[in-house]
């Protein structure tokens, strides 16, 4: 038998089940790609304390990443919520003593409950350690904003400019995610030499809990299974957008999106992609 393609996502666990962790490996395995994790943070609100999020000591952190190195390795690895300069430093570390091909960094930040899920003091840990190790970012439009010192981003034309200016941090590629923009959610794929926008149409839905996180797994899978960044990119929106199309909730919160949609449905959305030389 043809083995899977193997994933690691180093990211905190969200209890709830559709972001973090949780969305990742739900990911990785509606793709056929061999999921493990690194837990950096449990996040859950404690009912007594109102405590939020639970850090994981680093060498938790390390025990857990070269148990799963030592007994898989990794085709692609994907980290999500970091938490502290401390954590980014070892993961960074970490994933120099490995020789692995595909890094997806997801610069999480702020958690669609407003939970803080990076300390003000990593930022500059994270531009300088952890993204020019990586194969492609995939910041939002506040963590593009935010990495590039308070910019403000409202068009389409900013994000471009804002993946060119993001590519300096030393990535090979970057993904700007303009799903907060007014109109069709666009996101632009910078490559060095050309500038892709991916257009879906915008689903008019408040379930969208750990939709960047699906979609930068769903990225990393394709990866992790050979395809291409531009490819790899474009079948991550189409999975992402037909996950957040059959989005539901089981009460009055904010619900996830359903990360078998693709499996079960099929595909629902056309990607519309312009490529230009730049
Ligand atoms: O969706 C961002 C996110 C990422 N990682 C963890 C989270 C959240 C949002 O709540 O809990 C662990």
């Amino acid at each position: 038998m043809e083995k899977p393609a193997r994933a690691l996502t180093i990211a905190g666990s969200a209890a709830g089940g559709s972001a973090g962790i949780q969305a990742d490996l739900k990911t990785f395995q509606e793709l056929d790609v061999y999921g493990m994790s690194t837990v950096t943070a449990i996040v859950g609100r404690h009912p007594e304390t109102d405590k939020n999020v639970h850090p994981q000591t680093i060498e938790a952190i390390e025990a857990q990443f070269d148990t799963a190195n030592k007994q898989v390795a990794f085709d692609a690895i994907k980290t999500g919520m970091l938490f502290s300069k401390e954590v980014i430093e070892t993961v960074s570390a970490l994933i120099e003593s490995v020789d692995v091909e595909h890094i997806v960094v997801d610069p999480v930040m702020v958690g669609k409950l407003d939970s803080k899920l990076l300390k003000e003091d990593a930022i500059v840990a994270l531009k300088e350690k952890l993204i020019p190790l990586a194969t492609v970012i995939t910041p939002n439009m506040t963590e593009a904003s935010i990495l590039l010192n308070d910019r403000p981003l409202k068009t389409v034309d900013d994000l471009k400019q804002a993946a060119i200016d993001l590519h300096e941090l030393g990535p090979e590629f970057v993904l700007v995610k303009g799903g907060r923009l007014d109109g069709p959610a666009v996101d632009v794929l910078y490559e060095g030499t050309k500038l892709t926008t991916l257009e879906a149409p915008r689903i008019d839905t408040v379930n969208t809990s750990g939709a960047g996180c699906t979609y930068s797994a769903a990225i990393a899978a394709y990866l992790a299974k050979g395809k291409n960044i531009h490819d790899a990119v474009a079948l991550a929106k189409s999975f992402i957008t037909t996950a957040i199309e059959h989005s539901f909730s089981y009460n009055d919160m904010v619900g996830p999106t359903y990360h078998a949609a693709e499996r079960k449905f099929g595909e629902a959305h056309h990607i519309q992609i312009n490529t230009e030389k730049i």
